[in-house]
């Protein structure tokens, strides 16, 4: 009923609508009406209530819930099922179960905050309530192995140009999986899969955006989108809608075409095209000067001794 209720406050958003006519409407009681009213109020949403005027709809809440993400979000893919929490552990262990149950593809959970949001690696992402965007999707692409780095690549550019298009910020990526604004880290992406016999069964894309944090939340070489924007705050259901679309548009690309051209959208977004780094290993360091990136998403780095080396997975500092 509050979801019908709020269909019509929304298209009257300019005007009151009395009680009655919502319940002619609706053809329910008046009490229902004014119980519904109460349910969306109290889920954050501003509705005015008049004696003798009725309601009006002022000011959406502040919050991501799965209505209102998917309001005209019009994609054909990605975040065809929303579920919106409060605050859970971390939103890509409750989509790793629900796919192990069969959750179809393009579901999208998304939460306010995460008690222990996991990084990679075992680290964690600290992810303080209401300021963040935390998503997990689930995808069950039909490609080897040896392509899944790829779908981190079409994370990540679907990250740097949602936060480019929504907020106007020069996004960079930072192979493989790091969004830097000002050379600070504002997002992350989380990939995990379950796999058989050297098929995906399917993916889980984490994605963590410090959109309105205060950095003294955040640990340091962390940045967030409203700090590196002069205090500027940003609709975090905005860019979460605008995130679902990019990744909806970039992941059919991917699976009717293939990497080529999220390789090239990668390669223009990239913070590191050549540039001298180094990378760290979990037992070893090299240095170099970064190429390019394979055809599988691996960074390839021409060492000192002029050998390439293809890296498939790291962290990656620059240096110079
Ligand atoms: C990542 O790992 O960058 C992946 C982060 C993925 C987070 C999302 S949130 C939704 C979904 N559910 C989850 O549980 N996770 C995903 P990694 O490259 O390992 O970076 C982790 C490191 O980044 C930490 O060791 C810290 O140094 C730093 N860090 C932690 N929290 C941060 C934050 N909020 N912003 C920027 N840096 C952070």
């Amino acid at each position: 009923m509050d979801e019908k209720i709020l269909k019509i406050l929304r298209s009257h958003r300019d005007a009151f609508i009395s009680g009655r006519q919502l319940s002619r409407n609706l053809s329910v009681s008046l009490a229902t009406v004014a119980r519904g009213v109460h349910k969306l109020q109290e889920e954050g949403y501003d509705i005015s209530a008049q004696p003798h005027w009725g309601y009006k709809l002022v000011a959406l809440p502040d919050k991501l819930l799965a209505q209102e993400i998917t309001w005209q979000l019009k994609t054909e893919v990605v975040g065809k099922k929303i579920l919106s929490y409060n605050i859970v552990d971390s939103t890509n262990t409750i989509a790793f179960s629900l796919a192990e149950e069969g959750m179809p593809e393009g579901t999208v959970v998304f939460a306010e905050g995460q008690r222990k949001g996991k990084g990679r690696l075992g680290r964690n992402w600290v992810s303080p309530k209401s300021g963040g965007i935390y998503l997990s999707l689930i995808l069950r692409p039909k490609i080897s192995l040896q392509k899944a780095a790829l779908l981190t690549l079409v994370a990540a550019v679907g990250c740097a140009e949602a936060i480019r298009k929504v907020c106007g910020l020069p996004a960079q990526i930072r192979w493989p999986n790091d969004i830097l604004l000002n050379n600070k880290k504002v997002c992350g992406i989380l990939t995990e899969m379950d796999t058989q016999n050297n098929r995906l069964k399917f993916i889980i894309l984490g994605i963590g955006i410090n959109v309105n944090i205060p950095v003294s939340k955040l640990p340091s070489g962390a940045g967030s989108l409203r700090e590196e924007a002069l205090k500027t705050k940003f609709s975090r259901l905005e860019l979460a809608r605008q995130l679902l679309r990019q990744l909806d548009q970039d992941y059919l690309c991917f699976r009717q075409k293939g990497g080529k051209r999220v390789i090239t959208q990668w390669k223009n977004l990239s913070a590191l095209s050549g540039k001298r780094v180094k990378v760290f290993f979990a037992d070893k360091a090299i240095e170099g000067l970064t190429q390019d990136i394979d055809q599988q998403g691996a960074l390839i780095v021409r060492l000192d001794n002029g050998f390439k080396q293809h890296v498939v997975a790291g962290d990656v500092v620059k240096i110079r």
